[in-house]
């Protein structure tokens, strides 16, 4: 569709405010909203991802597109997302220590609000004790963490172990993801669940706590 092409080529430039005004576009047609989100929004950060990872772009670049897809995802969202009165279980995501990309943790937190769940979205950068202590206060059922760089993959594991330092291990649904992760990892650091993208994440996670 040319409305979607032409988000995917401005997102890739960076046009927030024109991003944001097609997808609002894009919904008044009844375009449906997972049609904008993976042929107008992620798939244009699918080939800012193949150009940076080629040093066809640089970081620059790459912060402008994502701000760009945030953008979009902002007016996306209540479209993604439809809430129940009673949630069906309380979870905190966020983006482990050390790592700034929040584009995938976003979209998983999206997809567990439109899963039922009520979800504290802890932002980027987060610490074990900060995951924990949080999770703590609003009683949760799932902590789920975000790593994009193999360097702060192991913050997972740090979270992990500070939760058995806590005595609070079991108490518990570690779920994490993000593209360097893998199922292997996940089984190595003890985490309960890996999912590979924001959708799976969210039907797991609802079919554990129901
Ligand atoms: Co970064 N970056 N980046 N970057 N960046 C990657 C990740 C990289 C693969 C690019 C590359 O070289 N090919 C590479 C990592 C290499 C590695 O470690 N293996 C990289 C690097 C090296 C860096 C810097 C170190 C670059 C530098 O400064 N020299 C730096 C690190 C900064 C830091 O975090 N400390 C950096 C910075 C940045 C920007 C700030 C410019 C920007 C982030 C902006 C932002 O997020 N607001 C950025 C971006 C945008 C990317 C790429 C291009 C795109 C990431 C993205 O948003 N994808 C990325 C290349 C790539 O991934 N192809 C790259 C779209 C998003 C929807 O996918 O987050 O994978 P993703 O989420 C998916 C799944 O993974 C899954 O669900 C989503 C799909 O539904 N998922 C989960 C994610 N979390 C989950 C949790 C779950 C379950 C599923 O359960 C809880």
């Amino acid at each position: 569709m040319e409305l979607l092409q032409e988000m995917s080529e401005l997102l890739q430039k960076g046009k927030a405010k024109k991003v944001k005004a097609l997808v609002q576009q894009a919904l008044d047609e009844g375009v449906d909203p997972k049609e904008i989100l993976n042929e107008g929004l992620l798939s244009g950060m699918m080939i800012i991802g193949g150009k940076f990872k080629n040093n066809e772009v640089f970081v620059p670049e790459v912060l402008v597109a994502a701000r760009a897809m945030n953008a979009g995802l902002s007016i996306l969202e209540p479209k993604l997302v439809e809430v129940g009165n009673e949630p069906v279980g309380r979870a905190v995501i966020g983006t482990v220590q050390g790592d700034l990309h929040d584009i995938g943790k976003n979209l998983v937190c999206m997809m567990f609000k439109g899963a039922g769940f009520e979800v504290c979205d802890l932002g980027v950068d987060v610490s074990s004790d900060a995951f924990i202590d949080k999770a703590e206060e609003m009683h949760a059922d799932v902590i789920g963490m975000s790593a994009l760089l193999s360097t702060t993959m192991c913050q997972m594991q740090a979270c992990i172990d500070r939760l058995k330092e806590r005595g609070l291990r079991e108490k518990y649904i570690v779920m994490i993801g993000g593209a360097p992760v893998t199922d292997d990892f996940a089984r190595q650091i003890g985490a309960d669940y890996y999912t590979p993208d924001a959708a799976s994440a969210a039907e797991t996670a609802r079919s554990v706590v129901l």
